[in-house]
């Protein structure tokens, strides 16, 4: 597969953006990044939802066409870098484990915290409604947590035997559940062990002070 020109991606700092962003920084490819400011709604100008008609990042312009959704970008990342081996080639269990694990993330783990933090893109405008969302979305990330502590049980990536792009989303996801606007959430070693073994690789620590230059974020060890 020839090394793809011309990427660009769209992020926001501490958004599911920064899987993408680990991703591409540990793949080697040559890319553009640009901040879409969500604070300032930015997401919103006609000239982004050109880009990405969700209004939402990440996604990735590929010379003239554009990648959107988490799942898909880490997966094209990983195929465009088969030197890195970011994700298994076809054929390999590891390969579907990681896409079992995207999924996971991007279908299960983001949506509750989505309907904690953002409960009325669920729940509309009823305050009884919101709370209804929030602590429902409480309740669910806690069974996905116990999902996660069992599958990750004796293993150091998510995927197998080495660091892989699930391994960037599981990161993030992990950083999220931290996050005080969540009124509780059940221990989770082991992911968090995983969390932090993400954190000792370089590319990550780079991105993460790249992106905090322009909104700074904690690291719950640091
Ligand atoms: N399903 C998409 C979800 C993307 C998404 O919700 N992104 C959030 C940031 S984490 C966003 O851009 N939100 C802006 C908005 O909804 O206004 C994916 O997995 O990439």
């Amino acid at each position: 597969m020839t090394a793809p020109k011309n990427l660009t991606l769209f992020y926001f700092p501490r958004a599911c953006s920064l899987a993408a962003h680990i991703a591409l920084e540990e793949s080697g490819l040559q890319y553009e990044r640009r901040i879409v400011d969500l604070r300032t709604h930015k997401n919103w100008n006609p000239e982004y939802l050109a880009t990405n008609p969700s209004g939402a990042v990440p996604a990735l312009s590929i010379g003239e066409a554009t990648l959107t959704e988490t799942h898909a970008i880490l997966t094209y990342i990983g195929d465009h870098a088969s030197s890195k081996n970011l994700l298994a080639p076809p054929g390999d269990l590891e390969r579907y484990r990681a896409h079992e694990w995207m999924n996971f993330m991007s279908s299960s783990v983001h949506t509750y915290v989505r309907s904690i933090f953002r409960s009325s893109v669920y729940a509309g405008e009823d305050n009884d409604v919101i709370a209804a969302v929030y602590a429902q979305g409480v309740t669910n990330l806690a069974k996905a947590v116990a999902i996660v502590e069992t599958r990750l049980t004796d293993l150091d990536w998510a995927a197998g035997s080495q660091f892989s792009v699930a391994d960037a989303y599981l990161f993030v996801m992990y950083l999220w559940t931290t996050d005080e606007r969540i009124a509780s959430v059940p221990p989770r070693p082991n992911w968090k062990a995983l969390a932090q073994r993400v954190w000792q690789r370089p590319a990550v620590q780079r991105v993460v002070a790249l992106e905090r230059r322009d909104r700074n974020y904690g690291i719950p060890w640091e």
